[in-house]
């Protein structure tokens, strides 16, 4: 399969989240995504693109105007407070939580980050705009090559994008690469199209982008936001409102959950995306599942997604696969392509 690679990535590197009061070095490094095309490459696994330019429509196709004028502006309005903030990534600290309003945009920067935001571990630096672009043409590539008849492709598209949602950012994401790719499906042609999200994390970006509608089936494997990252969406009982009711599946997992038990939610999240009647799959491909990922807590081991990876073809849909999380920096690359190469 083709993968389509941000070669502008490493343009977003973050230095610090902020952790227990503390800023920490950031866990979504540029290193992770070079670990897996350096795998991908060394496993000759097809050929490796970069993506094809899209236009302002394509994002508007997810996200609102004011926010992504936001995201594009943002690091101008940063340095022009102050010359010297150029040496530091900016973070928000100010958000409007219940009873606060949203629908006006204040003109002060900081309540600027904060409205379109819903953490302080996602640090916005001189690169990030044209780094999520970027990424946001491999998903948008990768949809297109399902819509010209190919199988499968993979976007390897660094900062992950499933936190994202509409009009804002977190949990390392800034533009919602995932639901790009099942727009642009839905766009090209495929009448019902299924995300399933297999990162640690539950995707609360791309079940707010499509929780109203019928035509998008999410469906998430995740730690239990009760005690997991992002904590306020991911929890069984969510399952779409108004046209979209049914059409959402979450599948919270405890702390500890191995292939085994991991493997009994995904057959379950594969029968409702049959049901569904998918024409095609997206597949947010986190790898933070991962036994030795340093933030979270499932035990899957590096073979493990090989047999990931033939279960999701055995689906038999046009799958687009976007890369998403997994910190385990040294093994990423082969947990990724082992995927790939289960898929392959
Ligand atoms: N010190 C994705 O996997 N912070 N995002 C956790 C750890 C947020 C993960 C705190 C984790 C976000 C795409
Ligand atoms: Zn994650």
């Amino acid at each position: 399969m083709k993968t389509f690679y941000n070669p502008h990535h490493a343009l977003h590197r973050g230095q610090f989240e902020m952790y227990r009061g503390a800023l920490v070095p950031c866990h979504e490094v540029p290193a992770r995504a070079d670990h897996v095309l350096a795998e991908l490459q060394r496993r000759k696994l097809g050929a490796v693109l970069n993506p094809q330019p899209f236009d302002a429509a394509a994002l508007e196709s997810i996200h609102s105007p004011r926010y992504l004028q936001f995201l594009q502006t943002a690091w101008a309005q940063w340095i022009a407070i102050d010359p010297a903030n150029a040496a530091r990534d900016a973070l928000p600290s100010v958000w409007p939580t219940r009873s606060f309003r949203t629908d006006i945009e204040p003109d002060n920067f900081a309540a600027r980050m904060g409205l379109y935001s819903f953490d302080a571990g996602t640090p916005l630096t001189s690169g990030t705009w044209v780094a999520a672009r970027a990424g946001a043409e491999c998903a948008l590539s990768a949809a297109q090559q399902l819509a010209l008849g190919a199988r499968a492709a993979f976007a390897l598209s660094r900062p992950p994008g499933h936190h994202a949602g509409a009009d804002f950012f977190g949990g390392y994401c800034f533009i919602n690469n995932a639901a790009l790719a099942a727009q642009h499906l839905r766009d090209s042609g495929f009448a019902r199209v299924a995300v399933l999200d297999v990162d640690y994390h539950h995707g609360n970006g791309t079940q707010a982008i499509f929780y109203e509608r019928p035509d998008v089936f999410f469906a998430s494997l995740h730690g239990d936001p009760r005690t997991e990252y992002p904590f306020f969406l991911g929890h069984a009982d969510e399952t779409g409102v108004g046209a979209g009711l049914g059409a959402n599946l979450n599948l919270p997992l405890p702390r500890g959950t191995d292939f085994a038990r991991w493997s009994q939610a995904l057959e379950v999240s594969l029968a409702a995306i049959k049901r569904f009647g998918a024409q095609a799959l997206v597949v947010s491909l986190g790898v933070d599942t991962f036994a030795g990922d340093p933030i979270s807590g499932f035990a899957l081991q590096s073979d493990d997604y090989l047999r990931m990876g033939e279960r999701l073809a055995a689906v038999g849909l046009p799958t687009v696969l976007v890369f998403e999380g997994g910190y385990a920096v040294d093994a990423v690359g082969v947990n990724v392509v082992n995927v790939l190469q289960g898929f392959a």
